[in-house]
């Protein structure tokens, strides 16, 4: 039984990974996902490039879909989990793994049947860029935002593949969807039903390798279809109307973290100082230098700019900005 950390109780998970031609990609998730599974479960999608037998090779069961979509291989993962709690995550590395704590969470502490995570909240890679990208994103939020205004609900993400359920919900909900618009109808007939959806932050990164299956001018009109089916004839539960969400709210946001102690401050400048001056001895010349002699209580001077990663681990414990705020 896995033990996730923060949890108040304890419940068996099954991790489900949908994949199609993820043989570059699957071996990371299932490796990093199997600390938080019971049972983890490959549904592949008739994969050509060796998916399954990878799969099969680092311990994962593995079960077929029907090759009619990933709603499918979801309705699948859903028969065959074998756990009190159902987490699906994306084969394409999309998802970070690592996350599953904090999805199973409000489950595991009773706040919620259905948890989704959310890219509004933690960012996504794969929402903003492009033409494709922005429809993508607007698209889904037109699909949010009329599922809010049907259920009295507030939620910013109703697409996401990276979601945990309870078991016996999933199996209550009745999915029909045979593709991708198998995530909204999770989230209407969960609201309609008058159980409990939270949101939790996680970012999406781009896929690892390889290119999306889905191409949303060959399946937009499904989604509008089944988005209005679902509406229209899933009414909310009787005086059921927004009781059933809890909006997110950040147990541990960065202002409630101590700033940084002058000794930490002076810590960073002089690491980064070291790092700058040996760069610019190298001659990279590729950045200005890194760091300058001003006394540290010089509001806004001398602080270069950084990316999170190159913050010293000294300091990135302290700052809240760089604290995962997901995980309460
Ligand atoms: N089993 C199965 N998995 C699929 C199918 N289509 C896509 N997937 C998987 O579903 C996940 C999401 O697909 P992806 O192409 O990344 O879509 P996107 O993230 O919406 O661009 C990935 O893990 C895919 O491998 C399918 O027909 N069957
Ligand atoms: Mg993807």
């Amino acid at each position: 039984m896995s033990s996730v950390v923060g949890a108040e109780q304890d419940a068996t998970i099954a991790v489900v990974i949908p994949a199609r031609n993820e043989v570059d990609n699957i071996p990371y998730v299932i490796e990093h996902a199997r600390p938080y599974a019971d049972d983890l479960l490959v549904v592949d999608g008739h994969s050509t490039d060796g998916t399954a037998e990878r799969a099969r090779e680092l311990g994962a069961r593995v079960v077929l879909d029907n090759r009619i979509g990933k709603g499918d291989a979801v309705r699948i993962g859903i028969r065959e989990a074998k756990g009190e709690i159902v987490v699906f995550i994306d084969a394409d590395c999309s998802h970070n793994p690592h996350d599953i704590p904090a999805v199973v969470e409000p489950i595991l502490e009773g706040r919620a049947e259905h948890v989704t995570a959310s890219r509004m909240l933690g960012g996504s890679e794969e929402l903003h860029g492009d033409l494709g990208k922005f429809v993508r994103m607007v698209g889904s939020d037109i699909i949010t935002l009329g599922i809010n205004y049907r259920y009295g609900v507030a939620l910013t993400d109703s697409q996401n593949g990276f979601r945990a359920l309870r078991i016996d919900v999933a199996r209550a909900l009745d999915l029909r969807e045979t593709i991708t618009t198998i995530e909204q109808e999770m989230i209407i007939k969960t609201l309609a039903l008058g159980y409990r959806v939270v949101e939790v932050p996680a970012r999406e990164a781009v896929r690892r390798s390889g290119v999306s299956s889905i191409s949303v001018s060959r399946v937009a009109h499904r989604y509008v279809y089944s988005w209005l089916k679902y509406l229209v004839t899933r009414p909310p539960p009787p005086g059921g109307r927004g009781r059933s969400y809890q909006p997110y709210q950040n147990r541990h946001p960065w202002w409630a973290d101590p700033p940084p102690t002058r000794a930490q401050v002076l810590e960073f400048r002089r690491v980064r100082g070291a790092r700058g001056r040996r760069r610019n001895e190298r001659g990279s010349g590729d950045t200005a230098p890194m760091v300058d002699s001003k006394p540290v209580d010089t509001p806004g001077r001398g602080f270069p700019a950084t990316s999170r990663s190159s913050h010293p681990a000294s300091l990135r414990v302290l700052t809240g900005c760089d604290q995962d705020t997901s995980r309460g």
